[in-house]
């Protein structure tokens, strides 16, 4: 006699997420709230990859006032399987900082980015977003008059081993900040 799979199991378990948009959110607000931002000419720049391993991109935002947004946004391509072990595991898998460029070399390491999503997809493998806003100053990597030129460096970590899986790196963005 035939057994009648149950319905529940043909289901494809969708991805599990993380969301931090409230406490970003949050702590946008408070940061704005206390600067007392002004609304300025809006101006985004961004760069992705679109390598074959990954998709990495790094948008900044002028906020005027100088203040600008800082996003990275990466899609690490695996099995959804694989993207959701990396998720179920304890701590972050993916970390993002932002650093100076100096000829092509990475140079300065400037700042980290919170992660604020976490997520898994059939079509993606591991994606995740990273934002936060910063003063001008934390992107002037040559000091001064000198054009910056800004990368943002993600890595991939299996937090069960601690062992570094990947690390993506991003286009450069060009400013003049102080
Ligand atoms: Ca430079
Ligand atoms: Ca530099
Ligand atoms: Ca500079």
């Amino acid at each position: 006699m035939a057994v009648i799979e149950p319905s529940a199991a043909t289901v494809r378990p969708r991805g599990r997420t993380r969301r931090r948009w409230l406490q970003a959110a949050l702590a946008a607000a408070m940061t704005l709230g206390t600067i007392g931002l002004t609304a300025g000419p809006a101006s985004a720049e961004r760069t992705c990859t679109g390598a074959r391993d990954a998709n990495l991109c790094l948008t900044i935002e002028g906020l005027g006032n100088g203040f600008y947004r800082v996003h990275v946004g990466i899609d690490v391509h695996m099995s959804f399987e694989e993207a959701q072990e990396y998720i179920d595991d304890p701590g972050d898998p993916l970390t993002a900082v932002i650093r100076g460029d100096d000829s092509g070399r990475l140079a300065e390491l400037l700042f980290g980015l919170p992660l604020v999503h976490l997520g898994a997809d059939p079509e993606f493998g591991l994606g995740a977003d990273f934002d936060t806003i910063v003063p001008g100053r934390l992107l002037d990597e040559d000091r001064g008059a000198d054009q910056d030129e800004v990368r943002a460096v993600v890595t991939l970590t299996d937090t069960d081993t601690n062992t570094v899986r990947g690390t993506f790196v991003s286009g450069p963005i060009r400013g003049n900040w102080s």
